[in-house]
């Protein structure tokens, strides 16, 4: 079966690495949000692309899910001697990459050659394409009138400021990275990735020619909400600051038209009954991904679930 995972951050790279262990190299594409891309000390930054690679490379941090293994901090240490900006941590690992990374984009390299390059060198077979490799820029609107731009408000303010809504600007001009939509056209199915449905999923999904894509597919989302609260990252107080009860419900209801089915967490099967009441199919089972036997079983039901959707609609 050939599938696409739309992902974000930490929660979508798990799920991502699962079914890298279940499929075939050429049977997964991964397609990554950029939004959370901004410049930090004259350096092009991709967090959610490294992420899903240094997963993928058997290479991330696995108490925080972002960053490198192993990681020695000498140069941020540098950084603070000098009062010079160091609220975004960078190790010194992470920083080769980003040296790199920047170099190639000054001489001219597309982002997606860029990515296609760190997975030929760290051994990553599975497709992992950025959604577009035009600039796009999440900022989210807080309730005090103030526009921020998505990493000041993740890491610099803790998330601490109240949501009113997101924009991600220069979405509408860019167009769908090289291969992008080939994968969708191609795919069986379409999973959406635990991720944050505001700000990792839904950037992917506005890049024009995206949702056109996936409207011809079985699209199946998880939910990145247990029992009302956010696996990890601010969902559910972004569900609940915008007046949204912060549920599966909600996620189904976020994906209404797009998805057919949804994993949710056995914790929430009272929410079972709503959710199919909107058209779409609740699956429950244990979302949390603890280690990676738990990536692996979550990404094995999730084929089961698409596989048997697949065949109840006859695609
Ligand atoms: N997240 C933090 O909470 N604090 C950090 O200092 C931080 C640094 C960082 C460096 C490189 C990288 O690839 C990711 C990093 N992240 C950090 C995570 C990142 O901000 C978020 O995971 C995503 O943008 C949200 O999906």
């Amino acid at each position: 079966m050939k599938v696409v995972a739309l992902a974000g951050g930490v929660g979508g790279a798990k799920l991502v690495d699962g079914l890298a262990d279940c499929l075939g190299a050429s049977d997964l594409s991964v397609v990554v949000n950029t939004g959370d891309d901004f410049n930090f000390l004259g350096l092009r930054i991709c967090p959610d692309l490294d992420t899903v690679c240094y997963t993928l490379a058997g290479i991330a941090d696995p108490s925080t899910g972002w960053g490198r293994k192993d990681e020695t901090w000498n140069a941020l240490t540098t950084l603070e001697q000098l009062d010079a900006p160091a609220w975004f941590r960078l190790g010194d690992k992470d920083l080769g990459h980003h040296l790199d990374r920047t170099s190639c984009l000054f001489q001219g390299w597309s982002l997606s050659a860029v990515v296609e390059h760190f997975c030929q060198r760290f051994g990553i077979q599975t497709v992992i394409l950025p959604m577009t490799d035009n600039e796009v820029a999440t900022y989210v609107h807080t309730q005090d009138e103030k526009s921020l731009p998505f990493q000041e408000y993740f890491v610099h303010l803790r998330c601490e400021p109240k949501v009113k809504g997101f924009e991600f600007r220069g979405v509408e001009q860019s167009r769908p990275a090289p291969g992008v939509l080939t994968a969708i056209q191609e795919a069986d199915c379409v999973i959406i990735c635990p991720s944050n449905p505001w700000v990792s999923v839904t950037p992917i999904l506005s890049v024009p020619g995206v949702r056109k894509a996936l409207n011809e597919k079985l699209v199946v989302a998880v939910s990145p909400l247990i029992g009302g609260k956010a696996i990890k990252g601010p969902a559910a107080k972004m569900y609940t600051e915008l007046g949204i009860e912060p549920s599966s419900v909600s996620v189904s209801r976020h994906y209404q038209g797009l998805i057919s089915g949804i994993l949710i967490d056995t914790e929430d099967e009272k929410d079972a009954k709503q959710i199919s009441r909107l058209g779409i199919i609740p699956m429950m089972t244990n979302v949390f991904m603890r280690d990676s036997e738990d990536r692996k079983r979550l990404a094995i039901e999730l084929l089961q679930f698409c596989e048997s959707q697949l065949k109840g609609k006859n695609l």
